[in-house]
Parts: C-alpha cells; structure tokens; sequence
C-alpha cells in the first residue's frame, strides 16, 4: 500500500490546546486519527510526525525519497523562513501538498509569502484541520492510489 508522510512543524503539537480561536479545538492526534481513516479509504498508508526542529524535518524529507508516494505538509512557521525545508522538497520526487490550518492570506504580511508553495503541487489554507483531509483527496488523484 502506498504511503503518505504527513509532516507538521514547530508548534503544531500544542494544536486544540492553545489559540482554538485561530487553530481550533481539534488536537494532532485528531488529525492523525481522521488521516489514518480517510487514507485507508483511499488505499494509503498515513504516517503522521511533528517537530518542532528544521533538521529534524529535512532528515524526515531524506528519509521519504524512494518510499512514498506523497507528502502532506504544513511546515509552520518554517514556511515564511526556510529555504532548506524548501531545498529538500525539490530533492524529493513524488507530490508535495502544503497545508495551513488558518488562512495564512487574511493574517500578517509575514505570513502572506511561503517558500514551500514555490514547490507544492497545491496549496489549502484556511480549511481548519479538514485541510489536511482534503490533501489526502487530492493526492489520491494525482498521485494515483
Ligand atoms: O495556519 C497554519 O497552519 C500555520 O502553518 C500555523 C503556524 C503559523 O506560523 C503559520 O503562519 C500558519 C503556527 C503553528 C502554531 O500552532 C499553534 C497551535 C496552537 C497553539 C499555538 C500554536
């Protein structure tokens, strides 16, 4: 079965326990749980990780070179600053879905520009955690369960 990696970046593991008015009452081990289901659905495997490091991610990113047919992520804050998450995404072949849970649009300048985007295939924001759900659909499409 093919697998998805869904990537979460610093802070996100305080998701539903901090600022619900932005982020909402929904925890990552919610997303985590609805991700699995839909994936199986879809005929993917979902693995779900957090960190709250750069390297960490990029080491992860590494990792799912060869090994799986997609990549859901929401870097974060690293979406406004990092050029390596960037560098590494290029260096991975298969699809990359950037996810952000608020509208990163309606928020601070800082937030309106993403160095990620630059190298997803799609780009949800503002969805709340069905975001990532609706990644899932669409790789499910373009990545061809
Ligand atoms: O909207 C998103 O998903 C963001 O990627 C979330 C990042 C933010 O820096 C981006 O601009 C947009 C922040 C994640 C922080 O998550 C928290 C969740 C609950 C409580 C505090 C922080």
């Amino acid at each position: 079965m093919a697998k998805i990696l869904i990537l979460n970046g610093p802070n996100l593991n305080l998701l539903g326990q901090r600022q619900p008015e932005i982020y909402g009452a929904t925890t990552l081990s919610d997303i985590e749980a609805s991700c699995a289901k839909l994936g199986q659905s879809l005929g993917f495997e979902t693995e779900l990780r957090q960190s709250n490091h750069e390297g960490v991610l990029i080491d992860w990113i590494h990792e799912a070179r060869g090994t799986t047919a997609g990549i859901v992520i929401n870097p974060g804050a690293y979406s406004h600053t990092s050029v390596a998450i960037l560098d590494a995404l290029n260096a991975y072949e298969a699809p990359v879905i950037e996810v952000h849970i608020s509208n990163i649009h309606k928020r601070e300048a800082f937030r309106h520009h993403s160095f990620v985007s630059t190298r997803a295939e799609a780009v949800i924001a503002g969805c709340g955690p069905h975001g990532y759900e609706l990644a899932l659909r669409h790789l499910a499409v373009i990545a061809g369960a």
